[in-house]
């Protein structure tokens, strides 16, 4: 490849697309196509394998429902990243690396997810029947899930393998998937379906919760695979990384909280179930700090009942003065916007090889989201 024809064209590219909503949908499509490419891959290692027809075909069913077709801020952060990083586009043979990372990082997150929505008993995913909801799969979306992590491990082995990287690839996977899990043990045990205590619940233990179920796998590992990628060996730029990531998946996850309660289903894809299910979540602990004697009360009583009467009691709850949820999770949003600015700012690129705009774009994906 000549890297100077290839920067050429990049930049033709850039001047063809009309608007800055073109660009990102031509970065998508382009990162949509590497997908493909991954699904023939492991579906052709099934096939080899000697796998019947129905076994292939039910594979490839668990690839495509639940891999693409969510935001894939995840996946598409580590090639921007790697962009970032290099000060360039990226050659060709450069993108495919760092896309197949990209889609391994929105593997692990679509195993997470169908486990996820089992255990929470959720009922649609990114506008779509949960995967263990749809016609004929029930359990065996527990095998699938698993199915779905391993193909992280024989992707990495066929394109990573030969690289000096290969085991801190490996490690960051192994190790982001152990927090994301104490993550989600914790969030299930504090949230038992028989018992609602809501003594149990405060802001510290939700603060532990998300840090380790969302922080880890969404923000620190793509950009840490992106940095292994690009040569960065030093630990200090990966504690560096992680000082600003972590509070950055916290305030995602405070968002997902949020909109569990206030986004519209239609807009998000997916159907709130955090009071329901007895969930630990910002919303509770933000109203528990500011609610009044009777407003307790109707919380203790109507919180994490499997009923949706008392569901909407709750919700009344969490809106009514002096909780207001809406205002303050207005306020707090733009507190953690200005806190995470703040550390961007302090990063020393010159000492560490980082960029500051590596922290900029991925907290440009999630700042004020609605979905
Ligand atoms: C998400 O927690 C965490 C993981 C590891 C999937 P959640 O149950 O709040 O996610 P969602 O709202 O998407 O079901
Ligand atoms: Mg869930
Ligand atoms: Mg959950
Ligand atoms: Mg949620």
């Amino acid at each position: 490849l000549n890297p100077e024809v290839d920067g050429h064209s990049y930049k033709r590219q850039k001047l063809d697309s009309t608007t800055p909503a073109d660009e990102k949908a031509a970065r998508r499509a382009k990162f949509e196509n590497v997908f493909d490419q991954i699904a023939k891959e492991l579906l052709e290692y099934v096939k080899g394998e000697g796998m019947p027809k129905d076994a292939v075909e039910w594979y490839e069913k668990v690839l495509y429902h639940n891999t693409p077709g969510g935001k894939l801020n995840r996946g598409m952060s580590v090639v921007d990243t790697v962009e970032i990083l290099k000060g360039r586009p990226l050659e060709e043979e450069e993108y495919v690396k760092a896309a197949i990372l990209g889609w391994c990082v929105e593997l692990l997150q679509a195993y997470f997810l169908v486990a996820d929505d089992i255990m929470d008993q959720s009922v649609t995913r990114r506008g779509q029947p949960c995967w263990y909801k749809m016609p004929n799969v029930g359990n065996i979306a527990i095998n699938d899930a698993f199915m779905l992590e391993a193909a992280i491990y024989h992707l990495l082995k066929k394109h990573f393998r030969s690289e000096k990287y290969y085991v801190d690839l490996l490690e960051l996977f192994l190790e982001t998937t152990f927090q994301t899990e104490l993550g989600q043990l914790v969030d299930l045990i504090t949230a038992p379906e028989d018992h609602v205590d809501l003594n149990k619940f405060s802001l510290e233990k939700h603060h532990l919760i998300v840090v380790y179920k969302t922080a880890f796998y969404s923000f620190y590992l793509p950009v840490a695979l992106a940095m292994r990628v690009h040569g960065i060996d030093d630990k200090e730029a990966y504690d560096l990384a992680l000082s600003i990531l972590i509070p950055l998946g916290e305030y995602f996850q405070v968002q997902d909280d949020y909109l569990d309660c206030y986004g519209k289903p239609e807009h998000i894809g997916k159907i709130g179930t955090d009071i329901l299910d007895n969930k630990c979540s910002w919303n509770v602990n933000t109203a528990l700090k500011y609610a009044t004697p009777e407003q307790r009360k109707i919380l203790d009583d109507n919180y994490g009942q499997k009923d949706s009467i008392a569901e909407s009691r709750v919700k009344d709850i969490f809106s009514a003065a002096p909780i207001s949820i809406p205002e303050r999770f207005e306020a707090y949003e733009k507190e953690s916007y200005e806190k995470i600015n703040g550390l961007i700012e302090s990063v020393n690129e010159e000492k560490t090889g980082l960029k500051k705009e590596v922290f900029k774009s991925f907290l440009a994906k999630v700042y004020k989201r609605s979905k």
